[in-house]
């Protein structure tokens, strides 16, 4: 009982501070994006194809999440965007105070795009909001059909699933027919792109997605700053 009352409280806080972030992202116009995978499924190497491809107009910042090490952070930098790591020390999700504290001396007015990728975990990432406009959850395909069943909470909360590695599929014993009905299963109409980050034209699909996302991010601030 008194776990729960803790936890409850713990939540509670954190959902004042993810409100307080949203409303800066949307007053800012900053599309704000939580990549969410078990470790390994290619959350970085995903943000690393994506960096290298985007149009460099695009103004893109990223907050990457682990126990230990600055691994990511230093992968990332090498694109030229500003990259931030933030290191848990164990804790097993990011959580808005740790958003909001890694965002002090960033401007948000000089940003368009603002990933997060979170702490490699399928499920405690899942109840933490960071102000994000969506979470992504990514699944390789050498991790199961089944992980939308097992793990139907991030499932249910993303508003994009997307299939990592599909390069691999000759070779893994995988149906990305079935996961995808299973994602649907948890999440009835859930959107969902393959992609590869090492296969030509790989990201083709996810870049469709994201940019169509970009453009109605700008189309909304500037309906609001034209309601001001
Ligand atoms: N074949 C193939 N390998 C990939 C792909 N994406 C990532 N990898 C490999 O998978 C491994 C893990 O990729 P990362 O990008 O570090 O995964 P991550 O989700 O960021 O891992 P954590 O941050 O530790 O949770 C690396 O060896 C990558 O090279 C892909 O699309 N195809
Ligand atoms: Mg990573």
């Amino acid at each position: 009982m008194k776990r729960l009352s803790l936890e409850s409280k713990v939540l509670n806080e954190n959902q004042r501070v993810a409100d307080s972030l949203r409303q800066r992202f949307r007053e800012n116009g900053v599309l704000c994006l939580n990549l969410i995978s078990s470790p390994g499924s290619g959350k970085t190497a995903l943000l690393e194809q994506t960096l290298a491809h985007l149009d460099p107009t695009t103004r893109v910042a990223v907050l990457t999440g682990d126990i230990q090490t600055d691994n990511d952070a230093r992968r990332l930098a090498r694109f030229g965007f500003p990259v931030k790591q933030i290191t848990t020390g164990g804790t097993c999700h990011l959580d808005g105070r740790m958003i909001e504290r890694h965002l002090e001396d960033w401007s948000l007015a000089d940003l368009d795009l603002l990933f997060i990728e979170n702490v490699g975990n399928l499920v405690c990432p899942s109840s933490y909001d960071l102000g994000e406009a969506s979470k992504i959850v990514l699944l390789s395909v050498t991790e199961g059909e089944d992980k939308p069943l097992k793990y139907p909470s991030i499932f249910f909360k993303s508003d994009l699933f997307i299939l990592m590695k599909v390069d691999l599929l000759p070779y893994v014993p995988f149906s990305a027919e079935l996961v995808e009905e299973n994602a649907r299963r948890v999440h009835p109409g859930m959107e969902v792109v393959r992609a590869s980050a090492v296969a030509p034209g790989g990201l083709d699909q996810w870049l469709v997605w994201l940019r169509s996302r970009i453009a109605a991010a700008k189309g909304s601030q500037a309906f609001a700053a034209a309601g001001r």
